[in-house]
């Protein structure tokens, strides 16, 4: 019989991170952004920050794009300097909210030239797709409204959907288009895509290329993800999660820091669903910003919270769950919940490192690793990369 440690092992090494290029420069609140020292000052310093994370985690080869903050002249030399350094160039992020022709929406904007721009930057985010080989397309936009009547909310749903539509039909083959959603912000009034409803019903019309992406940070307070996680994935419309964690709204903070068990229950559908097989598809990315923590660590300490939550998972005892569930015993099927929770997996995933001729403590092989304070000294002058905000 295969021992439970071992398969718990054997998946978790199916499993990757996807770490965001704009975790590794600046970013804030609307009140500060407080620079670091040795914060990458271009996409290629980025990428040498990740494969770092990389190399003392062993499960993020993927990296997050964002553009135009990763905005180069050659994609295909940034896939190779990717690849030269162990990675590859995972989902392309949007940009719709930071010009001022945005100020009353992009893809939804009431002006049909505003929403061709808007339309035409998409596009163009396919185009460097195509170049660097990414297949995701993320798509989060800022579109709503502050007012009452400010605009028609449901000729914005069909701009919205005509916009769609034209990205969807330039996808290539292999390439697929994740619609975000996020309850407010920056709109206050509506919000053109509000809810994983709202997401998953243009996926729905779009076509199987199209599935929804959960930002664990996008929801209202109590709101249940891991409800909305099983659903989607039941409907195979989970194309991937914006792992993050909150205390109030978008906080952004570290996965897996506020609410470890809110984490542990989003793995449990996740891993008992099949979420974690090759096949679904299901991309685990981080969507955070670190303004007062240091940056590459507070990356791998992430990628260790996701780990650990998955491992736990993992350890639930699915067929004492589900005979309890047939008998109706609530207590019993919620203990084989709590007993896989309370475990202490850290031992475990020491173990499954050393396997893997990596260090069994990351954050402690970073630190001794002088990275940190070669980049302090080397990445002097030029300007610091940020979200442009
Ligand atoms: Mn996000």
């Amino acid at each position: 019989m295969l021992d439970v440690r071992d398969a718990v092992k054997a998946a978790l090494k199916t499993q990757t991170v996807e770490t965001p290029s704009w975790g590794y420069g600046n970013s804030g609140t609307r009140f500060k952004v407080f620079a670091q020292p040795g914060v990458p000052r271009t996409p290629w310093e980025k990428l040498e920050d990740a494969a770092k994370v990389h190399e003392f985690t062993g499960v993020t080869p993927k990296v997050s794009l964002h553009i135009p903050w990763d905005r180069v002249d050659d994609y295909t030399a940034l896939a190779a300097y990717a690849a030269e350094r162990g990675l590859r160039l995972g989902a392309i992020n949007s940009n719709t909210f930071q010009d001022d022709d945005y100020r009353l929406g992009s893809v939804c904007h009431p002006d049909a030239k505003v929403r061709r721009r808007a339309v035409g930057h998409l596009l163009e985010c396919v185009d460097i797709m195509d170049a660097t080989g990414s297949t995701d397309l993320k798509l989060w936009f800022a579109d709503g409204t502050n007012y009452p009547g400010q605009d028609d909310v449901v000729a914005r749903q069909d701009r919205l959907a005509a916009a769609l539509a034209e990205v969807y039909e330039r996808l290539g083959e292999e390439q697929r288009l994740l619609l975000e959603y996020k309850l407010f912000e920056p709109a206050f009034y509506t919000t053109d895509v509000p809810d994983w409803g709202t997401s998953y019903a243009h996926c729905l019309k779009l076509g199987p290329k199209a599935q929804v992406v959960v930002d664990t940070g996008h929801h209202a307070p109590g709101t249940s993800i891991e409800f909305i996680v099983a659903f989607l994935l039941r409907e195979g419309k989970l194309g991937g999660f914006d792992f993050n964690s909150r205390f109030y709204a978008d906080d952004d903070l570290m996965v897996g820091s506020s609410d470890p068990f809110q984490l542990f229950r989003i793995m449990h559908e996740v891993t008992k669903n099949g979420g974690l097989a090759p096949a679904a598809n299901v991309a685990f990315m981080l969507d955070q910003c670190h303004n007062i923590e240091a940056k590459i660590p507070a990356v791998i300490r992430s990628v260790m919270n996701v780990q650990e939550a998955t491992a736990k998972a993992l350890l639930v005892d699915l067929d004492a769950l589900a005979a309890a569930q047939r008998e109706g015993d609530v207590l019993a099927a919620n203990a084989a919940l709590m007993d896989a929770y309370n475990t202490d997996v850290r031992p475990l995933l020491r173990e499954l490192r050393e396997e893997q001729g990596l260090a069994p403590e990351p954050l402690a092989a970073y630190a001794a690793s002088g990275w940190r304070e070669r980049i302090a000294t080397e990445r002097v002058g030029g300007e610091q990369a940020g979200w442009g905000a």
